[in-house]
């Protein structure tokens, strides 16, 4: 049996294997529009025209990853007028009023528009179906439909902005909301409308599932993201009507002058609360659950190793999800809600800790033994793992009603949920997104750049955030506009940290860009995954995806299985794409089983199968 190390008899350029004319160009980008003589605004026009009137869940999620990825940057760089204002006390920057209005602007924008939405929909709507083996989601045009809906939701909320924004904080806690000025009903309109479109992505996911597995791709072959996404998808449905409603009653009541919050009319300010978090607290699940999928494919792949305790991380998530909905009460401990109820949300709070720590035990065990290849997107990984669990950690000690009585409204809740929500998630989000970016576009973004960005997002994120434990615990309050001198130290420390976190992010930027244009074509499986978007499709994939509906015969993570080739390692990978990137490591080269690069020649290509009707 040859071995890898045949590997460089291989000499035809990467794009070889591509049919004529479908060489690794981002050709589903362009198609259906004209061909490549057509040129300028007439080229243009109609292939936005193709892209805004797709059914194709690959640009749908392109899409989304476009729009989310927008509301991040403009977010964040709102974080930073934040962070501007709090580098010194005293109001040198903005004034409190400003002030309000700015992170406020921050949270609503991060958590509706950017975080809710992220994953699922862009790297969820592009890789789930084609790690199914289908062609499309179920309901293709309801996917569309869920794009447009949540454009309109966020054009809502660009008007409450232009319109004089709003300073409630993303909480919109009553009585305040009741009263301020600002413009609170255009902005809980626009949250109830863009709720839709994370219902509808629920149940486009749930049923594709369900219904569009290939052949042989039982549940428990199934890859952890699509677990993780079925997990979220599950709470996004059942979740997202209340906030909706939510938001409905508050706009209800300033609007009709109808007494359900407000005391002034007879209304109860906590039945506020108790709506929001019952929602809120299951959708800091639909921000992390995701994650975790994402986390669990790289853990797998970058360690080259079945994932460790699949059942329980797949499980794990459902757990997650249901429980999710029974700890809402442990943001409440100061509202005066009953102690016995807070004692028992309390203990349903450690309980959710359980399915967690079993995640992070299982990635850990993964890389245990494995051959850990410290490419990008395990970076990402790595430091989510480490930033998820202080995240988490932090949450179980909040859980405790002592502790949080002390800490609550402190700095110490703004480290926590961003050690979860930006460590944790947005981490994840960028590890995937150098995961499947050469899948989406057929090229490869810079590794070098991204290794950098990773090590300078990571120093960057704590420098921010780490600061933010000490000054809670200390006695910070959050959503303050100045400070006492005692804090100005860490309060300075934090604000630079976010410009090197921000310098972090434009690498990122700049990588996907320069890789647009010159980046070196993707092989159909750069990094040896096994799941079926790596090998069964080109990259970026076909139209439909595949040519024949693939038949699944091992696990998602059966390195073993798939690997035993004749190790003639001509690098493809699927159906005709091309070997692996030169200048890439060979991702763990095993003398033994000949390495990733064959994955071909013993993975069944289903080829048999009668062809696709779709094709
Ligand atoms: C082990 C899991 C977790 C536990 C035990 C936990 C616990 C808590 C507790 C008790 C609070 C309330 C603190 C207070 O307001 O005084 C809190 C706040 C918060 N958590 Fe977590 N948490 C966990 C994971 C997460 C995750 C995964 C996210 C998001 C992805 C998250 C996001 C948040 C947010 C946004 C807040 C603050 C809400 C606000 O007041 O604006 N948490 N967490
Ligand atoms: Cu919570």
């Amino acid at each position: 049996m040859s071995t890898v190390a045949t590997a460089p008899v291989r000499t035809e350029p990467a794009t070889r294997a591509y049919p004529p004319g479908h060489e690794p160009v981002h050709h589903y980008l362009l198609e259906p529009g004209p061909g490549p003589d057509v040129r300028g605004f007439a080229r243009v026009w109609p292939t936005i025209k193709a892209w805004a009137t797709t059914v194709d869940h690959k640009r749908i999620g392109v899409m989304y990853l476009f729009t989310v990825s927008l509301f991040f940057a403009v977010a964040g760089i709102a974080a930073l007028g934040v962070r501007a204002e709090l580098m010194n006390p005293g109001s040198d920057f903005l004034t409190a009023d400003q002030y309000n209005r700015l992170f406020t602007f921050h949270g609503v924008v991060m958590v509706f528009l950017f975080i809710v939405p992220s994953i699922p929909a862009s790297l969820g709507n592009f890789a789930l179906p084609i790690q199914l083996g289908a062609k499309d989601v179920a309901f293709p045009k309801l996917n569309l439909a869920s794009y447009y809906i949540f454009l309109a939701g966020a054009s809502i909320a660009l008007y409450a902005i232009f319109t004089g924004g709003i300073d409630t904080g993303w909480t919109f806690y009553t009585p305040y909301s009741d009263t301020t000025n600002t413009a609170v009903l255009p902005m809980t309109l626009a949250v109830f409308v863009a709720g839709f479109a994370s219902i509808l992505t629920g149940i486009n996911f749930i049923v594709t599932i369900h219904k569009m597995r290939a052949p042989g791709l039982t549940w428990n072959r199934l890859p952890l993201f699509i677990w993780a996404l079925y997990a979220v998808s599950i709470v996004q449905i059942l979740a997202t009507p209340v906030i909706g409603i939510t938001m409905l009653l508050l706009a209800m009541e300033r609007f009709l002058n109808i007494g359900i919050f407000d005391p002034a009319l007879g209304g109860d300010p906590v039945l506020f609360q108790h709506f929001f978090w019952f929602y809120s607290h299951p959708a800091v699940y639909i921000m992390i659950l995701p994650a975790f999928g994402v986390i669990s494919e790289l853990m797998g792949v970058f360690s080259r190793q079945k994932v460790f305790g699949y059942r329980a991380i797949a499980l794990s998530s459902v757990a997650i999800a249901m429980l999710g909905f029974f700890v809402w009460g442990h943001h409440m401990f100061v509202s005066g809600q009953s102690p016995l109820s807070s004692i028992v949300f309390s203990v349903i709070t450690f309980l959710i800790g359980v399915p967690s720590g079993i995640k992070v035990l299982n990635w850990v065990a993964t890389m245990y033994k494995g051959s850990v290849w410290l490419a990008t997107p395990m970076l990402y990984a790595l430091a989510f793992l480490f930033l998820f669990t202080i995240g988490g950690l932090t949450g179980i000690m909040v859980g405790a009603i002592g502790v949080d009585i002390h800490l609550h409204d402190t700095y110490f809740i703004v480290a926590h949920f961003h050690y979860v929500m930006m460590g944790g998630t947005v981490f994840a989000m960028i590890g995937g997104l150098f995961y499947w970016w050469p899948k989406m576009f057929g090229k490869m973004m810079s590794e070098r750049w991204g290794r950098i960005s990773a090590v300078v997002a990571f120093f960057g994120f704590n420098m921010t955030f780490f600061t933010q434990f000490v000054l809670g615990s200390q006695g910070m309050p959050r959503r303050y506009f100045t400070y006492l001198d005692q804090y100005h130290d860490l309060h300075m420390v934090s604000t630079v940290g976010s410009w090197f976190l921000g310098l972090g992010l434009l690498m990122v930027l700049g990588n996907m860009i320069w890789s647009l244009f010159r980046g070196k074509p993707a092989p159909g499986n750069p990094w040896g995954a096994a799941t079926l978007e790596w090998t069964h499709t080109t990259s970026p994939p076909d139209h439909h995806n595949f040519h024949r509906t693939p038949l699944v015969t091992h696990g998602p993570y059966d390195y073993d299985a798939l690997f035993a080739g004749d190790g003639s390692g001509d690098g493809t990978g699927g159906d005709g794409s091309a070997g692996r990137v030169p200048g890439m490591p060979a991702p763990v080269p095993n003398p033994e089983q000949g390495g990733p690069q064959e994955m071909h020649k013993s993975v069944d290509l289903g080829l048999a199968q009668p062809k696709s009707k779709h094709d």
